[in-house]
């Protein structure tokens, strides 16, 4: 077991540059955290009838998804149980049986081992079908059509796991027909550590204006006047939000359409749904309706809402991914604003988009450096407005002041430390009731007005 208390330091907001890089780290994620977490598998929209599959990782095991005959969702290891082959080469497709092309182990929809070539002649009958079959994915649930799994029974339920942040993302999932990815996914390789994408996505508004300030200059809209940090308005520009389970996001109020060239189609479209989105759910998730999110699960998926990417980090190791991107649309948009929508998604956050390889150099360098030897001995820093947070009425989570912050960055690496520390879930639902106070370094006082270093009077 790795000392995960020299590698967090909850209280400072500093995490070890071994995150990014050491083997026995990421040996104990995929046990602690890959084999315990839920994790995004597929929308249920891209296997709508029986025996639609798709294929996907958790971690890195290899997993088909598969729509059963009674309309459930089941998922496999991709691992046909004779000798280990992979079963299923196909990213999607429809099939009644999965036959694997090594001996012809034939498996149906259901995982059951259907079919054994020559079982009489060679096995002599004496092979026990029942206990070959397929190896299930323990949990398979829905939210609101997002499919997750996850390998841990005992783990909470998907709605429970995703908690607060839930309440948050059925402002887009629960409205307007209901929010549906576009696939299939784009796929590509970046070398560099899974938590580096992960921290940027959930809690980074810091890099905006200067990693993405040429494109954002190009392509103008809500977010251009942040270019080279030029002009930070930072008065109610917007919040970070960190929940339980290590989930969060960052808020920029009213920046919807936010990396849309032509963004008047969709304006409109927020502007037509916001009054049915605030008789559904309420004011604040009206607002939050419209506004962009940079936002993260726990662990590896990431979507940014406004901006209309929904990504899988899929780790290969400490310092390479598999990057997995979909764009995310609401149901009740017309047509031309969702093919709109895909083209500006492709654009900005596809594989070879305008922001995206903006993003690809700093996580890969951010990877590799932590390679060198004393390189590796030293610490990061995640302690932007560590103190300038804390609970809210109105606002579920822990609330870090300003658009700016790390808040959501400081909440993912406490519950990842919290994980890789569990011995179980039963020790994770342990600590439930201290999770707020364990993120705040404060007297409690009127945090929310706290201005006294910095922040706009
Ligand atoms: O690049 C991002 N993660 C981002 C983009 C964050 C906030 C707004 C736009
Ligand atoms: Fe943030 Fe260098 S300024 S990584
Ligand atoms: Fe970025």
């Amino acid at each position: 077991m790795v000392n995960v208390n020299e590698l967090v330091d909850v209280a400072n907001g500093v995490q070890s540059k071994r995150l990014f890089w050491d083997q026995e780290v990421y040996e104990q994620e995929l046990e602690h955290v890959f084999g315990r977490s839920w994790l995004f598998l597929t929308h249920e929209s891209q296997i709508p009838n029986y025996g639609d599959f798709v294929t996907a990782y958790m971690g890195e095991d290899a997993v088909i998804v598969v729509r059963q005959r009674d309309g459930s969702t089941k998922a496999f290891l991709n691992s046909c149980t004779h000798r280990g082959n992979r079963l299923c080469h196909a990213d999607s497709g429809n099939a009644k049986a999965f036959t694997c092309n090594y001996h012809g182990w034939s498996f149906a929809a259901d995982g059951t081992l259907a079919a054994v070539p020559l079982e009489h002649e060679v096995y002599r009958d004496e092979i026990d079908r029942s206990q070959w079959g397929l190896r299930p994915v323990a949990k398979v649930e829905s939210f609101h059509g997002f499919v997750f799994g996850c390998f841990d029974p005992q783990a909470p339920d998907l709605r429970e796991y995703l908690g607060d942040m839930a309440w948050y993302m059925e402002t887009f999932m629960a409205t307007g027909g209901g929010a549906t990815l576009v696939g299939p996914p784009m796929k590509s390789i970046l070398r560099c550590n899974w938590k580096t994408q992960a921290e940027n996505f959930i809690g980074d508004a810091y890099h905006v204006g200067w990693t993405h300030g040429a494109a954002l200059q190009v392509i103008g809209g809500p977010l251009a006047g942040l270019t080279g940090n030029a002009a930070i308005p930072f008065d109610d520009v917007g919040l970070q939000i960190t929940t339980r389970h290590g989930h969060g996001f960052g808020v920029i109020w009213d920046s919807g359409p936010a990396i849309h060239r032509d963004s008047e189609a969709y304006r409109r479209y927020q502007a037509e749904q916001t009054p049915l989105v605030q008789s559904q759910l309420g004011d604040v998730r009206a607002r939050l309706f419209s506004a962009h999110w940079n936002s993260g699960i726990f662990p590896n998926c990431s979507f940014l809402y406004g901006t209309n990417t929904w990504k899988v980090w899929n780790p290969r190791g400490p310092n390479e991914i598999e990057v997995w991107t979909w764009t995310l649309v609401q149901n009740a948009m017309s047509d031309d604003l969702k093919r709109e929508i895909v083209r500006r998604a492709v654009e900005t956050f596809g594989t070879a988009g305008t922001l995206e390889s903006d993003d690809g150099d700093n996580m890969e360098a951010c990877t590799w450096m932590n390679r060198g030897f004393q390189t590796r001995k030293g610490m990061m820093n995640s302690a932007m407005g560590l103190g300038y947070e804390g609970p809210r009425a109105d606002l579920p989570g822990v609330v870090g002041q300003g658009f700016i912050g790390e808040t959501s960055h400081r909440g993912f690496y406490r519950f990842w430390a919290e994980m890789m520390q569990a011995r179980s879930w039963q020790d994770v639902r342990a600590a439930d009731d201290r999770w707020t106070e364990s993120l705040l370094r404060h007297d409690g006082a009127d945090f929310w007005n706290r201005k006294d270093k910095g922040q706009a009077a």
